[in-house]
């Protein structure tokens, strides 16, 4: 399968990224912050068609974190009702700007989750054809039930028991290759995913950071800082002639991100 990306939404940093969610509190440095996100955004462009970028906004400090708002299945767009309450008004300038590129591509659909759902789009994992979504502290059951009346046969919902997110610990390096945190509870994550998908096998990185990464045509974003798993990852790049792209991105884990939550990406 091709991993060509025709479209990729961002969304800058707010200045209030300071006041962003943190499982466990930690000084962001906004500037330092603001500077590995415009990196990742630069690589990104570099890489799909067309970049979009939805504009910033300070009232939702934690913003930047776009791939929570929604999912992108093939020509479909789900928009979330996501789980805290502080960001759950986020989606809607990711709606708008989803509504006005249907003029250019009216194949596209959109869909919003209704209430009582709440769902993070940090925790789809989209692989082989498959659905998986965490069940997590902001992803709930009756997401996975309206998302499978929309994409009937192809939801596996799992628990998510380490980290904030599902791909907090565990992202598709390809539609055969699960990466996953080397800990217990995401060796436990990643068995049903595996036994969903026959022919896929897993690598284990030591770092849990390091084990969300973006795969976007023949490149792929990893995370700088994590010479342990580097070592697996530029290892598992080289088997499969990727480009690697490495992304110093220490500010915006202190907010819980990952390199998926940065981007939503449109095929
Ligand atoms: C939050 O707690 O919602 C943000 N501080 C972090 C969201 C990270 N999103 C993601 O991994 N998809």
């Amino acid at each position: 399968m091709s991993y060509q990306r025709r479209y990729a939404l961002v969304r800058p940093l707010p200045r209030s990224f300071s006041f962003a969610l943190q499982q466990s509190p930690a000084p962001i440095d906004v500037d330092r912050a603001h500077v590995q996100h415009e990196r990742y955004t630069e690589v990104l462009r570099s890489l799909v068609g067309q970049l979009i970028v939805v504009p910033a906004d300070e009232r939702y400090p934690d913003s930047c974190f776009i791939e929570d708002t929604a999912i992108l299945v093939e020509s479909t767009a789900v928009i979330a009702r996501i789980g805290a309450d502080s960001r759950r008004g986020e989606s809607s300038a990711v709606y708008s700007v989803l509504h006005k590129l249907q003029q250019i591509e009216p194949s596209l659909r959109l869909h919003r989750l209704t209430e009582p759902a709440t769902l993070d789009g940090g925790d789809v994992l989209q692989m082989g054809g498959k659905i998986f979504v965490g069940l997590s502290k902001r992803t709930n059951k009756e997401a996975v039930a309206q998302l499978e009346a929309l994409f009937p046969g192809r939801v596996v919902a799992l628990p998510v028991a380490a980290g904030l997110h599902l791909k907090s610990v565990l992202s598709a390096l390809d539609d055969a290759t699960l990466l996953v945190a080397d800990q217990p509870a995401a060796h436990e994550m990643a068995a049903p995913i595996l036994a969903a998908l026959p022919g896929a096998s897993a690598i284990h990185v030591p770092d849990a950071a390091a084990a969300n990464v973006v795969r976007v045509g023949d490149a792929v974003l990893i995370q700088d800082g994590f010479p342990a798993s580097e070592t697996i990852l530029m290892d598992a790049a080289r088997v499969r002639s990727l480009t690697v792209h490495k992304l110093d991105m220490s500010e915006l884990i202190k907010a819980d991100g990952a390199l998926t939550c940065c981007s939503l990406l449109l095929a």
